[in-house]
């Protein structure tokens, strides 16, 4: 397996100004006929370079031409890969047909059939599975497509751009030929041919230009398609408002599949969705499912701009479009909702699994230097932490200068593919700023370390904050040099009133800021909305987080300290446990929480966030070494003691929230449900009657899958394993034609605490709901185990591990890039204790002795045991 490094990058020696299409779909194979328009490309002075094509080993070729000259298999080179045509004239049309089995593409990259409908996925490199290409991103070209297919089944028939002609070819077959006037790469071709239902609305730009906006599903979703298309709607008027971008062809389709490797993927025109982030209606979709359709809607539209009109010239570049849309998307969901709820939650995710990743052996810079299958690399880091690093030129040039870099940007490189260097000099362009430090972000890996130390000088009223930056090594990356970072902060007096709000910038390793006129020591606000993404060490007392979480003018920071708070109780509880000393809730905490319970004056929402506790992802993310059973026992311990001291206002909280209101999606509604189904667990967790019927009662009479799926977990996962049973099966009965509402049902029970886990997982793998062809499957039941239950996956004998292992080998046989994935948990093993740390590395090399690994397990799997 090769590895690839983004210095070797070399510009295309040919370019494809046209590309026409023509697809045969049938039952037994599809025909691909590709006709390229080729000329050698001017900025590149070798013209005698051969010209590559990248083709899948697999793929079977049965015509090449050139200019009409039939090309015998003496006339090219062809390996793993790659196809190569020497002496090829400066100007020419290259012909190509290649034969395709869709039906048994189970890799579900290229194209394939989902449910019996024919689909397409090219990022990254799908594309070679379809046709011979230069397919690579810097290769940019004008696509006209025609689909041919049978008309009875798949009467519908997509792909990129406007519909420009269509015609019947007799024996029931039609055709539609498509024409996108917008240069793309290949990366971003799809098409569509099924039977499927269509929802239909509009939508006039500010410039007047009308738009239709079409969302295809099967038939039976139709009704399900609402909110996905509201959230379009409001993400087209978001994006002409906040960055003036409007849309550019006279449709935007939108088609829903059930079998697809990622969330949904922003192919120009056409984009297509995992029905798990599309489909949402009150009675089969959580609130979590709604804010995923409007966020992911909104993601991929916002690609328009941020990925197709600008694309990225290599791979290593993918955070130029991943980063910066995750940004534009956090930001429209923030305006439509709380944007510090947003915040909380992107932050969370960040600390849990992007610093996990950071620490980790697969670690790498945001643009990476290097890989063997970019698959591995649509990560946390270069998404989440990329959105990060764009957030933070945002609050360094503050956000009229970003909005002027964002336009030159656009206008600069409109129709190029282009570099992370390129958009930075867009801002320095504008602001005037020299940004050369600020690249750290993209080429430097890891999660710094903030350590913060204060002075205060009570005489002169002096206070001085001197902060220091490190970040540790990291694969290939022994020393770093300090970043250049927003440090957003502000200073409370100790009875919560605010002496300074602002905004400091760090560029050394460490650095002094003095404040003068502090008439009493202040208490720091730190690191407020989360400014940068990095660790934050200062030595705060229990006294001052506890004034913070009451007083904090940020409610970003308000939340935080409460759960450093949680955090520092927590580890003290673990140091307990594994010392045999009995374990204690202390009462500050309870009458901080209690306090936060009853005032009915605060945002639920925000209540809600802040008396979750950490959970075990991020306290294992927080050890040095990952002791499982400690963080499970003070986890549980503190979450009883929390639910029986204040079991009165937990029960007057939920009474509160349960207004008895038809479901509504907005972000008040959805804060109400969010604290009453926390109120809900906490009782639940005293193990009192009352409360499983107050549960079972939530279960029956719901009008929605929130508070539905809220009650059939808190029961399933309890004591009351009967009533569990029952509800469960109830459930079963209800939904088994709802395949997203079974992946719920896979994942409640997957992530049931409860002894006997795994023994109910094996179970789960040969139950009927559950297709381990179907990624979603996959997810809501082995991550689902592997990620959320980590207790029993981490059971001491090995057993979770090992079974992990068998799953990961047998899926790399079908779908490469999901058994990649799933094997996240595994790469963690040298954070462990010394037994769990080799039954995982013992697995690992288990795979790493079995023939014929794909490319992207093998990655994965020999970074780890490096
Ligand atoms: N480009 C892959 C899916 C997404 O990030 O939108
Ligand atoms: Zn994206």
């Amino acid at each position: 397996h090769e590895t690839i490094y983004l210095e070797d990058y070399q510009p295309p020696a040919w370019l494809i100004s046209h590309t026409e299409l023509r697809f045969e779909l049938e039952e037994e194979h599809t025909l691909v006929r590709a006709q390229l328009s080729v000329r050698a490309n001017p900025a590149v002075a070798d013209k005698r370079m051969p010209l590559e094509l990248f083709g899948d080993e697999a793929m079977e070729l049965c015509r090449l031409s050139i200019d009409g000259q039939i090309l015998e298999t003496c006339d090219y080179q062809r390996d793993a890969g790659c196809l190569r045509i020497q002496n090829v004239p400066e100007h020419f049309t290259l012909e190509c047909v290649t034969r395709l089995l869709p039906h048994e593409n189970t890799a579900l990259e290229g194209l394939y059939k989902s449910d019996g409908m024919f689909c397409t996925q090219c990022e990254a490199e799908g594309f070679r599975r379809i046709t011979f290409f230069p397919d690579r991103p810097d290769v940019m070209s004008v696509f006209r497509t025609t689909l041919v297919a049978d008309k009875a089944r798949y009467p519908v028939l997509l792909s990129n751009g406007n519909p420009v002609d269509n015609g019947e070819d007799g024996e029931g077959r039609h055709w539609v030929t498509w024409d996108d006037p917008w240069p793309k790469p290949s990366y971003l071709f799809a098409l569509v041919a099924g039977d499927l239902a269509l929802l239909e609305d509009n939508y006039t730009t500010l410039s007047g230009r009308e738009v239709a906006l079409r969302i295809y599903a099967e038939r039976k979703d139709l009704d399900k398609l609402d909110y996905a298309m509201q959230s379009l709607k409001n993400a087209m008027r978001w994006d002409e408002g906040v960055y003036g971008r409007e849309y550019d062809l006279d449709i935007y389709m939108i088609v829903a599949v059930d079998f697809f490797n990622m969330g949904a993927m922003e192919n120009k025109g056409l984009n297509i969705f995992n029905t798990s982030c599309v489909l949402a209606h009150p009675k089969t979709t959580t609130d979590l499912g709604f804010q995923r359709v409007e966020g992911v809607v909104a993601h991929e539209y916002f690609h328009n701009w941020s990925g197709n009109r600008v694309t990225c010239r290599d791979w290593f570049q993918l955070s130029l479009k991943e980063g910066f849309t995750v940004f534009r998307d956090a930001e429209f969901s923030a305006d439509m909702n709380s944007r510090t709820v947003k915040r909380i939650e992107d932050a969370t995710l960040l600390r849990t699994a992007q610093f996990a990743e950071d620490g980790g052996p697969m670690a790498h810079p945001v643009r990476p230097e290097s890989y063997m299958e970019i698959s591995n690399f649509y990560t946390l880091t270069v998404y989440e932490k990329g959105a990060e690093v764009v957030r933070m030129l945002h609050t360094l040039l503050g956000s009229e200068l970003f909005r002027k870099g964002s336009d030159l940007y656009f206008e600069r490189h409109d129709g190029q593919a282009v570099t992370t260097d390129d958009f930075v000099a867009a801002m320095e362009a504008v602001s005037g700023r020299d940004l050369s430090q600020f690249k750290r972000w993209y080429s430097q890996a890891g999660t710094p370390l903030l350590t913060v130390s204060d002075q205060y000088d009570e005489h002169t009223g002096e206070y001085c904050l001197n902060v220091r930056q490190s970040c540790p090594p990291s694969p290939g990356q022994e020393h770093k040099q300090p970043y250049h970072m927003p440090l957003a902060m502000g200073l409370l007096a100790e009875d919560g009133a605010e002496l300074y709000a602002g905004c400091l910038e760090l560029t050394g390793e460490e650095q002094q800021f003095r404040f003068t006129d502090i008439a009493s020591r202040p208490v720091p606000s730190l690191l407020r909305g989360f400014s940068a993404p990095v660790k934050l060490d200062y030595q705060y007392s229990d006294a001052q987080l506890l004034m913070l979480l009451r007083h904090d003018t940020d409610g970003f920071n308000r939340w935080d300290a409460g759960q450093r708070f949680c955090i520092r109780l927590l580890q003290e509880q673990m140091r307990r446990y594994r010392a045999g000393e009995p374990m204690q809730c202390p009462d500050v905490l309870i009458s901080a929480w209690r306090e936060l319970l009853t005032d009915a004056s605060l945002e639920p929402a925000m209540v809600a966030q802040c008396l979750e506790l950490p959970s075990e992802a991020q306290l294992s993310e927080l050890a040095e070494q990952i002791d499982v059973t400690a963080i499970h026992a003070a986890r549980e311990f503190m979450r009883a003691a929390l639910a029986t001291a204040l079991e009165q206002e937990w029960l007057q909280a939920y009474q509160r929230c349960d207004t008895g209101a038809a479901y509504a999606a907005d972000a008040a509604s959805m804060g109400r449900r969010s604290l009453k189904n926390l109120a809900l667990s906490y009782l639940m967790l005293t193990g009192c009657e009352p409360w499983l019927e107050l549960a079972r009662q939530q279960y029956e009479q719901s009008d929605n899958m929130t508070d539905q799926l809220a009650a059939l977990s808190l029961v399933a996962h309890s004591g009351f394993r009967e009533t569990g049973a029952e509800l469960l099966q109830a459930f079963y009965q209800q939904w088994q034609h709802e395949a997203l509402v079974m992946n719920q049902w896979l994942s409640v029970q997957a992530s049931d605490p409860t002894p006997g886990a795994l023994a109910r997982v094996q179970a789960l793998s040969t139950h009927p709901v559950f297709d381990a062809r179907n990624p979603n499957k996959l997810r809501a039941l082995i991550a689902g185990f592997c990620a959320r239950n980590l207790f029993h996956f981490h059971a001491e004998d090995g057993s979770g591990y090992e079974w992990l292992a068998d799953w990961i080998l047998q899926l790399d046989r079908r779908n490469p890039q999901i058994a990649a994935r799933l094997l996240t948990p595994l790469t963690r093993w040298k954070r462990y204790d010394t037994e769990r740390a080799a039954l995982m590395q013992a697995q690992l090399q288990r795979m790493m002795d079995t023939a014929e690994l794909s490319a992207d397990v093998y990655e994965v799997v020999s970074k780890s045991l490096m």
